[in-house]
């Protein structure tokens, strides 16, 4: 299934929206590490309160809420933030700000796999999940594509593109980037406990905070354990077997090898010999 672009996704992003000028978009492609950037951006612009009932009370799903209730934005105090995971062609385009944040494309991979296998029933074996993801048959389309767009606009004034491998190397700095690119005023004795509170093991132990679909899942039997799942760089290993890495591979050089992309240390630019 490729992504649909339909009349009402449409109208909504570029006639419902009602922009100001300080909104901030995070975005990414699915399973890259939003929830964690809107843990971040919920931590750096607020008091962090944790007393909530989930993350996208303050930080709201924006394709997916505004289609919905066009005016649902409308109470949220500035800046207003969103999680997007809109290409560059469908973000609503101004004077917003854009945190976009890629993800080495075999971690995804294999996130997506088990966030359609636990979370959405999906029955197929990683090898067929494998094929799709690689011809952009998935819910969210080509993974190549949304990240060599969004890459090509990684130096515009209003964008931020960070990695996932990055904020799991250097936390600290990362954080420190986006309150710099944001303009956040945050009281460094807060800084401690901001990083405590981004660290995968206080969002796990708070999965209910940023899962709700996790929550309706388990009333269904199904493992709600899912979302806030390992938070590994180079987990695919554990799971993509030679062929699977080497058809990623050979993609990812025809799409994205010439832009120069790293997700980390190991360049995903070199086949890893294994
Ligand atoms: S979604 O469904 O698109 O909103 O998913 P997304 O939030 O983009 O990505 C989910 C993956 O991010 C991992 N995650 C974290 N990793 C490290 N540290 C922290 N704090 C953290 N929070 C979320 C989450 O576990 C998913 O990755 P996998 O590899 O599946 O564990």
């Amino acid at each position: 299934m490729s992504v649909a672009r339909p009349a009402h996704l449409y109208k909504a992003v570029c006639v419902d929206f009602k922009p100001r000028p300080d909104d901030i978009f995070i975005v990414s492609y699915p399973r890259s590490g939003t929830t964690w950037l809107q843990m971040i951006l919920y931590q750096l612009a607020t008091d962090g309160d944790m007393n909530i009932p989930h993350i996208s009370r303050r930080i709201p799903f924006f394709e997916n809420t505004i289609v919905f209730s066009p005016r649902a934005f409308d109470d949220l105090p500035s800046p207003r933030m969103f999680k997007s995971h809109l290409s560059y062609g469908w973000i609503p385009k101004g004077p917003y700000k854009y945190i976009y944040i890629a993800r080495n494309g075999k971690d995804v991979l294999v996130s997506n796999y088990h966030h359609e296998r636990f979370g959405r029933a999906y029955t197929g074996t990683l090898s067929q999940f494998t094929d799709r993801f690689l011809q952009g048959r998935v819910q969210q389309g080509s993974w190549f594509k949304h990240v060599a767009e969004w890459y090509s606009h990684r130096n515009d004034k209003n964008v931020l593109f960070l990695t996932y491998e990055e904020l799991s190397s250097d936390l600290e700095a990362s954080v420190k980037k986006i309150i710099e690119f944001c303009g956040f005023q945050v009281a460094p004795d807060r800084l401690p406990s901001i990083l405590n509170r981004c660290s995968f093991s206080f969002m796990k132990q708070h999965e209910s905070k940023f899962s709700p679909a996790a929550e309706m899942e388990l009333q269904r039997g199904i493992n709600r354990e899912a979302f806030i799942r390992k938070g590994k760089v180079g987990g695919w290993k554990e799971y993509l077997d030679r062929r699977q890495e080497a058809l990623f591979e050979r993609k990812f050089q025809g799409q994205l090898g010439k832009l120069g992309i790293t997700f980390g240390a190991a360049s995903e630019s070199l086949p890893v010999e294994r």
